[in-house]
């Protein structure tokens, strides 16, 4: 068999969770049903590198039934599920993907799922993108195209686009209104407090809780923080973005001035350097501090280790580091997304309605393979609603049709007062 998984005996608890997830992903159910019948995607050699959860699995199961061929890695080191890749390898769905992977392991695993020559690629952060790009140019030519889960990894790819340096198509699967404006501030929000309790066992009430960025992921564990009791501070560099958190009732400082009173401190801003030497150094001991971000870079964690003494791991995700000074810092999930290393990732009703749009995303590839050009295509507005209108049938929840004559209001311009 194909692949390489830490345990095969974890596959039965993996099974569970998947059938666990399957039973609250009802968009996915659907898409897989109606598919697996026609098998749009038959002849497709997807290669995919995005978290290995029990909602990928959703995913990877609902493409399999659609006819694709798949290959995947995890997109992250500390990520990977290990029971769910077991129970994936088991069915036979070739997987390179375990928790705790170094740097080259990453990469390893990466190259492995492109011996496939594939048609399609899968990316959340574009590590697979990047690859081909960087290693794999030859096999650019037979990839008819590639989708991009997550806010980062677009904005990359927009600039290689600008650059006329992007090599196939790519669909920003991130800026469907059915991803941002439910995964990045519901599933964001719920998942990264998630992961702060698991880490910790904390009380949120009347903490202060600085929240590094009020973009839509930022939001997200703000409205999460301020509904525990938590006090909220944002810091940002947008104007606009400033001003919302200000009348979403958030106080906004500098991270300059948030270092010294902050009790946990999460980045969700996807840049470097958020937190740096200066800023540990203004910490209360005891601070906790967290990523959100798609990339380990927000915290310094090499500016921290400069002023720290002693290190130990004091609970699964937590590391105590012990400054010259005396004061201890926690970092949580080695400054890595904290809500899929130290708790699952987003609820997987949340990931029904992303992963829906990633399974178009591919669908949309198959079928337009001759005449698309070498950009980053947007999902349409049709398929957004098509995809919440199936939420919520699925969900059993009904709403109002206009009328004949609503719609002709709606773009009347002799009515008035
Ligand atoms: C798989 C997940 C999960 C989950 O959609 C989210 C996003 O944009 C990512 C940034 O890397 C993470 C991704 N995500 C969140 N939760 N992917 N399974 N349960």
């Amino acid at each position: 068999m194909e692949g390489k998984i830490k345990d095969i005996k974890m596959a039965d608890a993996g099974r569970l969770k998947i059938e666990w997830a399957e039973a609250h992903m009802p968009v996915m159910m659907t898409l897989r049903e109606k598919y697996s019948k026609t098998k749009p995607l038959a002849g497709m050699r997807i290669s995919g590198c995005l978290h290995v959860t029990k909602e990928t699995a959703v995913l990877i199961r609902t493409l399999i039934a659609a006819g694709a061929r798949v290959a995947w890695s995890g997109c992250n080191p500390l990520s990977t599920q290990d029971d769910v890749a077991a129970a994936l390898y088991a069915e036979g769905v070739p997987i390179w993907a375990w928790h705790g992977l170094s740097t080259e392991e990453f990469y390893w695993c990466i190259d492995q799922t492109l011996i496939q020559e594939p048609t399609l690629t899968l990316d959340d952060g574009a590590d697979l993108i990047f690859t081909i790009h960087n290693k794999y140019q030859s096999l650019a030519s037979k990839i008819i195209g590639g989708s991009e889960e997550t806010t980062t990894g677009i904005h990359r790819l927009r600039a290689m686009a600008a650059d006329g340096k992007l090599l196939y198509p790519v669909v920003a699967v991130n800026d469907a209104e059915t991803k941002w404006d439910f995964d990045n501030i519901y599933g964001t929000g719920q998942s990264s407090m998630d992961g702060i309790l698991r880490a910790t066992s904390i009380l949120f009430a009347g903490k202060t809780m600085v929240i590094a960025g009020y973009g839509h992921c930022g939001k997200g564990c703000a409205m999460r923080a301020d509904g525990q009791g938590a006090n909220v501070i944002c810091t940002e560099v947008k104007p606009t973005a400033a001003l919302k958190a200000i009348l979403d009732g958030y106080r906004v400082l500098p991270m300059d001035e948030c270092a010294a009173i902050g009790d946990i401190f999460i980045t969700a801003t996807g840049m470097k350097d958020v937190i740096v030497k200066r800023h540990f150094e203004m910490m209360k001991d005891g601070a906790i501090v967290c990523n959100t971000g798609h990339y380990d870079c927000e915290i310094n964690l090499g500016d921290l280790e400069t002023i720290t003494v002693s290190k130990k791991e004091i609970r699964p995700n937590c590391v105590q580091y012990t400054l010259k000074s005396g004061k201890r810092i926690y970092i949580l999930g080695e400054g890595r997304l904290v809500n899929l290393v130290a708790a699952e990732g987003h609820p997987s009703e949340v990931m029904d309605m992303s992963f829906a749009n990633q399974f178009m995303a591919m669908m949309f590839l198959a079928q337009n393979k001759s005449n698309l050009v070498n950009k980053v295509y947007d999902i349409s507005k049709e398929q957004d609603q098509e995809i919440a209108a199936l939420k919520l049938k699925t969900t059993n929840i009904s709403i109002d049709t206009l009328t004949e004559e609503q719609i002709r209001y709606k773009t009347a311009y002799s009515e008035g007062t």
